[in-house]
């Protein structure tokens, strides 16, 4: 891992999990200020400057941060942990969406379902490749197809973060299914 990709696994963790780790607070929609921010990560010995921020904010793959608009505060737009109302959008979902997962984790979701487990909602991706990606973090990938025009048709709510992962409560065992074949 690079420098700027260190920096942002650390920013990561500040905004979504442990704003305690540089020493800053969110506010209930999750923003941070970015000249505390700035503060809070040098003073852990990682250096970082406005110009280094926007950088990482620009450059990330998936697009995980926002400013507002004068970028005086950021936020992550999905993944938290930490109880914060993002303002998602609810919207309607594609009749399909997927789940990255791993086989040492799959009794537990066959008995159980999908749970948000240490975040604020299960994550889904729009297709099987994204999907491989997140199973891939976790060990031997799984992949999920749920059916997500049903849960919608019969009133779960979806959300669309600001970088385009779908997000749910949870996914009960009935509404997914493995995909078959290799990853
Ligand atoms: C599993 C990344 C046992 C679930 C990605 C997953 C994503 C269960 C793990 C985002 C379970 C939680 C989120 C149950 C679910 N029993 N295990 N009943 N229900 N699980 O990391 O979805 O790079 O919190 O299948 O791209 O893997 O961080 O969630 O394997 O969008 O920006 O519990 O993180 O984005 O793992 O990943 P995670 P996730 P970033």
């Amino acid at each position: 891992m690079n420098k700027s990709d260190k920096l942002s696994v650390f920013l990561s963790l500040v905004l979504r999990h442990q704003p305690e780790a540089a020493n800053i607070k969110l506010d209930k929609h999750g923003w941070a200020n970015v000249e505390e921010l700035l503060e809070g990560v040098n003073r852990t010995g990682r250096v970082i400057n406005k110009e280094i921020l926007e950088e990482i904010v620009a450059k990330d793959k998936k697009q995980r941060y926002s400013f507002n608009e004068d970028k005086t505060l950021i936020r992550a737009n999905q993944g938290h942990s930490v109880p914060v109302d993002v303002e998602l959008k609810e919207q309607e979902p594609p009749e399909f969406l997927y789940h990255g997962t791993a086989t040492r984790f799959m009794d537990s979701i066959e008995k159980e379902g999908l749970k948000p487990m240490g975040r604020l909602y299960v994550h889904l991706s729009k297709d099987v490749e994204t999907a491989k990606i997140v199973g891939k973090r976790h060990g031997d990938p799984v992949i999920l197809q749920v059916h997500s025009g049903v849960m919608y048709r019969e009133n779960c709510k979806f959300y669309l973060s600001e970088n385009g992962v779908w997000l749910t409560e949870k996914v009960d065992t009935k509404y997914f299914g493995r995909v078959k074949g290799e990853y």
